[in-house]
């Protein structure tokens, strides 16, 4: 499935796209099929890191498009492209006619906001980017626990990551200012990296009370802000909470036999 974002939304599949396949094959973007959206971002419908790109590439008003993969039945020229067989995968054209290939979803943001014009989505001040930085790695952090807490289906493997995922958000607390970003009136690529770790409690606020946000206010009114910014309601399709709780049944998660 493709999509295509000029500043947001669009939810139509144009044909007059570069081809994942062809550029996979050939490592070229096939000539004469071009468009005003240079950039692709391989992406799965749930991925949290796909999520993070795209809202940076919303955010500065970058037009990209946007192809889906089966992550459970990989395209083989997904499997050629990607060295970590996972998404994002931002392919990048360059004026000779032949793409870069970028993975990691943290050096696709900075290669975005290193290259992008529109808003800085970093910090001027080293100290304050390295710091951003490494808040963007917690963000990980956060998203390792976060697979367990969903995926698990064993109750004691639950409250272990619960327990963790507590302890992980006192530490943001702690850091975080007046709001209503991480870094007060600016969005950044941190709120990038954060808007999707939130997006999953809307989903699980509907199936059980966790807990995890109980003493921590400035985390609580982060989340709303960011849940309510544009660019972060238009990185997933309307199907995202319905998907996601089909996974979760899949998964048989533990969390689903604490439903009320
Ligand atoms: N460190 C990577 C993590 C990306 C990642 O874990 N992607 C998952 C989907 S959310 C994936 O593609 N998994 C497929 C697999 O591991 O086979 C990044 O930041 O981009």
């Amino acid at each position: 499935m493709r999509t295509r974002h000029s500043t947001g939304s669009g939810t139509d599949a144009p044909d007059s796209v570069p081809d994942p396949q062809a550029g996979a094959a050939t490592g070229r973007l096939a000539r004469g099929k071009q468009t005003s959206f240079e950039l692709t971002l391989v992406s799965h419908p749930l991925c949290p890191y796909v999520q993070r790109a795209a809202i940076a590439l919303l955010e500065k008003g970058i037009p990209f498009q946007r192809v889906m993969i089966d992550l459970d039945d990989k395209p083989d020229w997904f499997a050629a492209l990607s060295p970590l067989g996972k998404v994002p995968l931002l392919r990048v054209p360059r004026p000779d006619g032949s793409e870069a290939v970028l993975f990691e979803s943290n050096v696709i943001c900075e290669y975005i906001e290193e290259t992008g014009a529109g808003v800085k989505l970093h910090p001027d001040d080293p100290l304050e980017r390295a710091r951003h930085r490494a808040w963007m790695d917690f963000g990980s952090a956060i998203l390792a626990d976060l697979w367990t807490l969903e995926t698990t289906s064993d109750a004691a493997a639950y409250e272990t990551k619960r327990k963790a995922l507590v302890g992980r958000f006192a530490r943001v607390e702690e850091t975080l200012g007046q709001g209503p970003y991480f870094a007060g009136e600016a969005f950044g690529l941190v709120d990038a990296v954060f808007a999707p770790v939130f997006r999953y409690f809307d989903v699980f606020d509907r199936i059980t009370e966790t807990g995890i946000f109980d003493h921590t206010p400035r985390v609580r009114a982060w989340r709303a802000a960011l849940s309510a910014r544009q660019s972060v309601r238009d990185a997933v399709d309307a199907d995202y909470p319905a998907r996601l709780r089909e996974f979760l049944v899949r998964h048989g998660a533990h969390m689903l036999t604490l439903a009320a």
